[in-house]
Parts: C-alpha cells; structure tokens; sequence
C-alpha cells in the first residue's frame, strides 16, 4: 500500500477571510483528572495521549492508532462457506426463520482484532506538600494542553501538544524559581515489552498481545532536557534534580506496514525511523517546534468559527461544572454547545491523519490493554459516523486515512465476496474490521447473526465517499481514487441482489439483517435475518445512484450507469406499517426493542439523501423542507417522523448523534435541538461509583461521548448535527438556516460547507438570515434557499458573493 497522504489542491477558506474562532475555546478544570473521562486529550494523528495533570503522579496514556494485535488476513478465510447461502435463501422463502438464524452460523468468520495502548508515562513530583491555585485546560484553538499550580510559593506550568509536522509529543515544565524542578519519570506497559533507562532517555520495545513473531512492535523513545540540575537514570526511572525547566520528547514508531504487510517479516523499520525522530528534536529549539505545532493545527481548526447568540466564555466556571449545569440546572449554555461543537472537530483533526488507518472508535485514545468493542472499525454506522463531520465542518482532508482505507477493504473485500457469499466479482465488507482492513463476517459461528451477518458495510461506507466529491468537485480524485471503489461495491451488490419471490419484478437481498436489531413475527418467532430488509435496500440504492452519478460525472461507462439506475428503481420500495412508521422488515412486524437503538431503515434521510430528496418538493419558494409535494414525498416523510417518534429521543451517545441529524433533515430545528440538548447530558465517568452517578447516552466532563462507554462517534455525529441544523444541501440546492431551534434565534458561522463545493459564511437575527457570504471552490451553480425566498447563484471558481 502507497504511504501517501494525498491532500486536494482546492482551498478550504471560509468564504469571506479565513477566521480563527472569536471566541476562546477553551476547555478548563480546578483540578486533576481522576479518570480518563476526565483526562484531556491530545494527538497528531497518529500518536495520543490522555493527560490526566496531576503533578504528585502526572498519569499520560500514551497511544499509537497503528497499535493492534494481529497480522494481515488470510485471504482463503470462509473458503466454501459461500455454499451455505443458497439453503439459508430457501429457509428464508419458505418463511422458516428460525432455520435461516441456525444456517447463518455457518457463514460466519473469525473476530477482529483489537487496538491497543502503548505505554504509560508517569511523571512524579518529589515534593507532595499541598498544591495551591491549581488550573488544567485544553485550548482548542492552539491544540495545547496545560496545567498549572503553586507549591512552596514557587509557581510551575506543564504544556502538552502532539506535533504532526514533528511526529512527537511534547511536555514542557517550567518553575519560576531556578532549580526548582525535581521529578521522577518513568514508562511502563500494559503489553509485552523492555524498557531502558539511559542517560536522558527512556526506551521501550514491545508487541502488541499475541505470538512475538507474528505481532505489531513498537519502539518509543522518550528524550529528556533540563535546564539546570541533572538527570539520572536508575533501573526504573529517570530522577531530575534541580532543574529550572524539563522537557520531554516522546516519539513512537510501529512496524505497521500496511494491511498486507506482515508486521514482522515484511515489517516497517520501526526502529530506525523512531531512532531518526528522536535525533530530530535536537535539530529546532522547543519554541520553533510548538510554533510549527500550532500553525500546521490551526491552518485546519482555524477555517470554522461558530457563535450562537453572541455566548460568552464563562470563565468562572470550569468545564465539567458548565456541564453539569447545563443538564442539572437546564442552563442551555451556548458557550458551552460551541465548545462541544469544536471539540468534536479538534478531535476529528487529532485523530485522522494517518494513511489508511481511519479514526477507529475511540478516535485513537484509549487507556485500555483491550477496549470496549476490541476499538474496531465498526461499519454498519461507527466508522461512518466518525466522518460525519469532515465535509460539512471543513476538515474535508482528514477523511483521507478514511479512504485509503477503503482501498484496502477493495482489496480483502473481493475475497470475503466469494468465499463467503458466492459473489464472484466486486467487494463487500463485514460489520467489524481492524487495521487489517478485515472484510468477512465476524462470530466463529457462535454469534447471533444480528451483528456477525451483514455484508453491507462497505457499501454504506462508499457514501462517505461520494459526499466528499459533492463537497469538494475534485473531479481527479474522483475518477482516480472513488470511482473504482464506488464501481467494485456497485458490482458486488449487482451480483448479491436476487429477485423478489412474492413479485419478481422486485430485487431484494437475502439473507438480509438490520443492523442489530431484533424482530417479532406475527407467529411469535423472534429473530435477526430476514430477506428484503429495508436498511440494506437502501443502501444498496444510495449506493447504485451515487455510482451511476459518478459515471455521469465522469463522462464514463453510460451504459452501466443506466443498468444501475434501472436496477435501483426495481429495488422492493419503502413500505409503511401499522403504526404509520417505515417499515424496518420486509413485512410489517414489530421490533423486539422498539426504542432500539439502530434506525438503519432510515439511512436514506440522513447520512444518505434519496429519501430526504424524495420526501422534499421540488423547488418552491422555502425550498420546501416543511413540506413535500408527491403524494409519495409525504407518506415517506410522515413515516420517517414516525419512525423516529416510536424510537424516542433517549439513546446510546452515537445514537443520539444520529438522531440529531435525522431530526434536522425533517426540518424540525427543536427537535433537532431537544436530542442534541440529550447528547449534552452529563455522565460521571465509568469507574465513578459514588453518589451522584450517572450512566447513559451523553457526554464525560472531558466532553467525550458517552454510548455509554466512551465512544467518539458521538462527538462527531453531534458536531455534524450542529450543521446540519444551521445549512443543508443537495448538488442543486442549498437551504440557509433550514431547521434553526429557537434556542438559537441569532448567530454566526463561518466557514461552512455545502455541496457543489461552496462555503458559506452567514449571520442570522430573529431565526432570518441577514447576510450570507458564499464562496464557490471548484466554480459552480446552486439555488440558495433562505429567509422564504430563492435566487439562483453561478459562482466562477475562488469567487464569492454575499446576500442579504
Ligand atoms: C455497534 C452498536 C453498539 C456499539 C458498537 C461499537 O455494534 O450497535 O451500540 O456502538 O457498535
């Protein structure tokens, strides 16, 4: 695989001039982390850490996103199992589900691997007197994380950052006497590993959990500089005595290779590459390499801004008690959403930059030898979810890790489409992968099929794709990059979709399961596979349009292009059920959890767009979002509602997210608002057991999300939401404040994107808009929806134009 990061060539400016956030972002605490949903985090990318402040036992978890257990896939993996596929269809046709869930057994592979941590720095104060005026805060703006304190009436300050320009992490501690500074640092690990203390220096190797021979190495390399006093090295530490100021450079190499690379025969040279990094940080002075920090972080965080009704900082109250408020006193703080909104893209830039390795579900951090879910790459809505956020909120090159990722879910995916599935041309992936971009099922044949069974994920990961070529018009890339990849899952759901037995003229997929939820049949059989789910019919529709779109983007394979078209108009349509909802089955049975967390039946309103573009009239002067024009617009838009109004507003954290968005694109800005007020909520961290515990879908006093436990796909559907309510797009159409809450009646954002390759700066008073700046990237047309009128826009390339 080519380590190559392939940024666009467009600008990404906001439309008038690029804009540093006008208010502060700042995220702070009185006092140290105990947990980790407490600690604040900082990356680069590809190295982590969690910063827990605590000058007496200063706990840093460190991570590595190419950290995992295991080694490429077998390619031969469920060789044969593709022969039970016919038999479970039949089982399905002759309405035996039950057979069919036994059968699915059979068609499923091993488990995915697991993420882990590298090692932990802890950094200890020799003295342990009581510390005065304590402060720890994460600035947004600069990536920067800090501490300070008093103790002995000698004031000390710590900074982290992780530089991406830089490859490392930096902590600097600073007294403002001279030789004040005495600290012990060490490393351990929860994995296998040595560590060596040297003069100055720390070094540890290890592997990831598993056979030496057949496992991830690693080599950090821990750097110590004092002003003043020295440093010792003793068999478990290095001692600083009498310093003035410390600092520490951390690098971490691995010898993740790529996919199809063995990490130790075909291994990277991991040691080498962390040796010439550490050598590296001997080439600039501290200030130079925090000032690159800062300008490579800012060229990307600095290209949005957000103020809701001119909200204020409250300084006066540190973050997790604005929180606390927020839910506990119903405060409704504004300050506090946009610090929410912009954290979810902080972590969004600290966590996406690594080729071919995407923000897996704890972005990068975790402190655990094995989190929650193994930290996978959840596709049937986790992955997706984390990438919500990358074109709307301008951060469009940070889906790239995404992409080359997908490159090689191509590539194993072929083979899980054979084997598994008897489909002999195109590629398809699973419900669970790895760094190994694992494509087959997953369950050992011990799992319900209701999260083992699923062979859509790749496909619902290919709309990722196509909103980026919305967003950004990078035709290029679309037709070297996309193209090929949209085209092998169009050809894959091709060959799996088969005709309709109950009217042929229909295609459907079976065996078909909605992710992980549960029916009841009328018969009183409670199950998970099924044939003709709605969510994989919709999917494999956003998915047969998006590629015949590109086609025609492309001026390419018109022939195919029409094939899909045709193909997805035979699609077994959206039906509606006895409650007046979209039925999730084929038939309209009930679910087993009716507040279930997955609405997968929905995926076509929101991430996907054929159902809000067929539930939306065609032009009109609001461009209609309150009301659709077709007799069949309004049925599909009156069930999505009812849909999301059996499902309720309380849900795991992405869940949430989600629902957010889904809200917003039926144009009910409250409600939007009323769940995105729910994602807010404050939980207390897992491991807290005290009075005043809290345990459900919303957010840690750090701002991570809550499923609970900590997962960041929450974080980045609640950003997006945050878009989504203030401007919505289609190729043809951009609708300014297109589901406002109340709660919000005037603000600015700036440097919004829409699709056609616009970004849109606006102000808004009284819930109208009274001026908005867009900026056309690629040169482009659109219709512009705001204030109940509409004018037609045609934008020459880098060229803006404002209305009011
Ligand atoms: C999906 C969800 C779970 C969880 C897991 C990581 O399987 O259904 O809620 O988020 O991914």
């Amino acid at each position: 695989m080519k380590h190559i990061l392939i940024l666009s060539s467009f600008l990404l400016l906001s439309a008038s001039t690029a804009t540093a956030g006008k208010l502060p972002m700042t995220m702070w605490y009185d006092r140290p982390a105990d947990f980790f949903e407490e600690s604040l985090p900082i990356g680069n990318g590809k190295l982590g850490a969690l910063v827990y402040g605590n000058p007496n036992h200063d706990t840093v978890f460190l991570n590595d996103i190419t950290f995992w257990t295991g080694k490429p896939v077998d390619p031969e993996e469920g060789a044969g199992k593709a022969q039970w596929i016919p038999q479970i269809r039949q089982a399905l046709f002759q309405e035996d589900y039950r057979k069919a869930d036994k059968l699915q057994h059979l068609v499923q592979g091993r488990q995915s691997e697991n993420y882990q941590p590298l090692g932990t720095l802890t950094l200890r104060e020799r003295d342990t007197t009581p510390l005065g005026n304590y402060r720890r805060w994460l600035n947004l703006d600069s990536a920067l994380v800090g501490i300070s304190y008093e103790r002995g009436g000698v004031r000390f300050r710590r900074e982290y950052f992780a530089s991406h320009p830089d490859k490392l992490i930096a902590i600097r501690i600073t007294a403002d006497r001279r030789g004040a500074l005495n600290e012990e640092i060490m490393l351990t690990a929860q994995v296998p590993h040595q560590t060596r203390y040297s003069a100055s220096q720390i070094t540890q190797t290890g592997h990831a959990i598993g056979p030496e021979d057949e496992s991830i190495h690693f080599c950090t390399i821990l750097r110590a500089f004092a002003n003043d006093g020295k440093i010792t090295p003793t068999d478990s530490s290095l001692v600083v005595e009498g310093a003035s100021s410390l600092t520490l450079y951390i690098v971490n190499e691995t010898s993740f290779n790529g996919f199809d690379h063995h990490p130790v025969r075909q291994a990277a040279p991991y040691l080498e590459r962390a040796t010439d990094e550490a050598w590296h940080v001997q080439n600039l002075t501290y200030d130079e390499i925090k000032g690159r920090h800062t300008a490579d972080y800012g060229q990307f965080f600095s290209r949005m801004s957000l103020d809701l009704d001119g909200a204020r900082a409250n300084d006066s109250l540190p973050t997790d008690q604005l929180l606390r408020d927020y839910t506990q006193k119903n405060t409704g703080d504004k300050y506090l959403e946009t610090l929410y909104f912009q954290f979810g893209r902080y972590l969004l830039i600290s966590s996406s930059r690594t080729p071919g390795v995407p923000a897996n579900l704890q972005g990068l951090w975790t402190p655990h030898k094995f989190s929650p879910w193994r930290g996978n790459y959840t596709l049937n809505i986790n992955l997706e979810e984390n990438y919500w956020p990358a074109e709307v909120a301008n951060l469009s090159e940070m889906t790239m890790p995404l992409f080359t990722f997908l490159k090689g879910l191509a590539e194993n995916g072929r083979h899980t489409a054979r084997n598994f599935y008897g489909v002999g041309q195109g590629w398809c992936a699973s419900h669970n992968s790895d760094i190994w971009a694992k494509t087959a099922p997953v369950g050992e044949g011990k799992e319900s099929p209701q999260w083992a069974n699923w062979n859509l994920g790749g496909a619902w990961l290919t709309m990722n794709l196509m909103e980026h070529y919305r967003f950004t018009k990078d035709r290029e890339w679309l037709r070297n990059e996309a193209y090929p990849l949209l085209k092998g899952a169009a050809t894959f759901a091709e060959g799996w979709l088969v005709s309709n037995p109950n009217d042929t003229t229909e295609l459907i997929t079976a065996p078909s399961t909605s992710p992980e939820n549960e029916y009841l049949t009328p018969q009183g059989y409670h199950g998970t596979t099924c044939y003709g789910g709605t969510a994989d019919l919709a999917i494999i529709r956003e998915l047969l349009n998006n590629t015949a779109d590109a086609a025609d983007a492309l001026r390419t394979d018109a022939s195919l292009a029409t094939r899909w078209r045709r193909k997805s108009s035979r699609l077994h349509p959206y039906t509606i059920g006895h409650q007046g909802d979209i039925n999730e089955w084929y038939y309209d049975w009930d679910d087993a959890d009716p507040h279930h967390r997955h609405q997968s039946h929905l995926i076509g309103l929101y991430p996907g767009n054929h159902l809000w573009r067929a539930a939306q009239p065609q032009g009109g002067a609001d461009g209609g979002l309150s009301e659709a024009s077709t007799t069949e617009g309004k049925k599909l838009r009156k069930g999505a509602q009812r849909s999301l109004e059996l499902k309720g507003d309380e849900s795991t954290g992405w869940s949430t997210g989600w629902r957010i968005n889904l809200w917003a694109r039926l144009g009910d800005g409250n409600h939007a608002y009323k769940i995105f007020r729910n994602l807010l909520a404050y939980v207390t961290p897992d491991g807290y057991k005290g009075p005043g515990r809290v345990h459900r879908g919303g957010t840690y006093p750090n701002l991570f999300d809550a499923h609970p436990p900590f997962q960041i796909d929450g974080n980045f559907g609640g950003t997006a939401g945050v878009c989504e309510m203030l401007v919505q797009s289609t190729d043809e159409t951009i609708h300014l404040l297109p589901a406002l809450p109340d709660a919000w009646p005037s603000g600015e954002v700036r440097g919004l994107c829409a699709r056609g390759g616009f970004v849109v700066d606006m102000t808004w008073k009284d819930g109208k808009v009274t001026a908005a700046t867009l900026y056309s990237r690629q040169g482009g047309k659109t219709t512009l929806y705001f204030n109940g009128k509409s004018k037609e826009l045609r934008l020459k390339a880098g060229k803006k134009k404002t209305f009011h």
